[in-house]
């Protein structure tokens, strides 16, 4: 090894070591994620497979080429060799190569396309609605249905001279008041539309994003294979709070989403016997009967 080369090599030794040390290096990620749901998973494993082709065609087509320029060179006395020129059979082989390689990668791709648009046999269908700026959850089968705006601290440390340091903000513009709530293990149909411009419903782990388009309702689904809490955003340009209105999912265990869900069907009950009486005036001894027949 020459004097030149030694300290370079344990200078680039070095860096790496630091660099890998570094907690920094943690959060540094190259590649897409895997996501947790099916989907997620087929998407991840599909750019793998398309990654690892065009890899492949690089190392040979590059390789070929390197090996070419320095093997043959002009110095070394090489003399061009014109015989694959207009040559059919070799116009044949480029050409059906790379038709080979396409149809390759097209029939995973095919299939998960397939498998995307299919909603049948979902057990859930939630109806989620964009406005400007935050989403409404309809829950078409449980008569539950709420809106889920930005987190109150979020929205407080986003105001313009609110002297807050975000750093500190938990979730800073990724949190809501009302995150959807999903059982895990079960797929889930998404029903998408807007209320005003369009906006679009999307969750990187879940591995879906569409668009929510007023007067139009778009389709998609997920089954989340793992519990935990799924963050994402609107991600269509839709006006002045566009960054403000993030997509929370937190897939909870099945038990965990009855008892919320529970929770939330609860108040609708008493709601619906009317908590003040009505203010026609009832002769006493009719609301003396009454309430005797409200106690029984
Ligand atoms: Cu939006």
């Amino acid at each position: 090894m020459s004097k030149l080369f030694k300290p370079l090599v344990s200078a680039v030794g070095a860096l790496s070591a630091g660099l890998l040390a570094s907690p920094a290096f943690a959060a540094w990620q190259l590649n897409m994620t895997p996501g947790v749901t099916e989907l997620s998973k087929q998407a991840y494993s599909l750019h793998m497979i398309i990654l690892e082709v065009c890899v492949g065609i690089a190392v040979v087509v590059f390789g070929a080429m390197i090996y070419s320029i320095i093997k043959f060179r002009r110095s070394k006395g090489a003399v061009a060799d014109t015989t694959l020129l207009h040559s059919t059979k070799v116009e044949i082989i480029w050409t059906g190569i790379p038709i080979l390689i396409l149809v390759f990668m097209a029939i995973p791709a095919a299939r998960a396309l397939i498998k995307i648009e299919d909603t049948r046999g979902s057990e859930m269908t939630i109806k989620v609605t964009g406005y400007q700026w935050k989403w409404q959850y309809e829950y078409l089968d449980q008569k539950v249905n709420f809106f889920s705006t930005l987190s109150r601290d979020s929205n407080a440390a986003r105001q313009l001279d609110s002297g807050a340091d975000v750093n500190a903000v938990p979730d800073y513009l990724l949190s809501v008041d009302n995150p959807l709530v999903v059982p895990v293990g079960k797929k889930v149909r998404v029903l998408l539309t807007a209320g005003d411009v369009i906006h679009a419903w999307w969750v990187p782990a879940l591995g879906m994003k569409k668009d929510a388009i007023p007067g139009f309702v778009n389709e998609l689904w997920f089954k989340a294979d793992e519990v935990g809490v799924y963050r994402g955003q609107c991600a269509e340009l839709c006006g002045r709070d566009h960054g403000f209105m993030p997509v929370v999912v937190d897939v909870r265990s099945q038990a965990d989403y009855d008892a919320w869900l529970q929770s939330q069907q609860a108040p609708a009950t008493p709601a619906a016997v009317p908590v003040v009486a009505p203010t026609t005036e009832v002769a006493p001894e009719a609301s003396a009967a009454a309430s005797s027949a409200a106690t029984i």
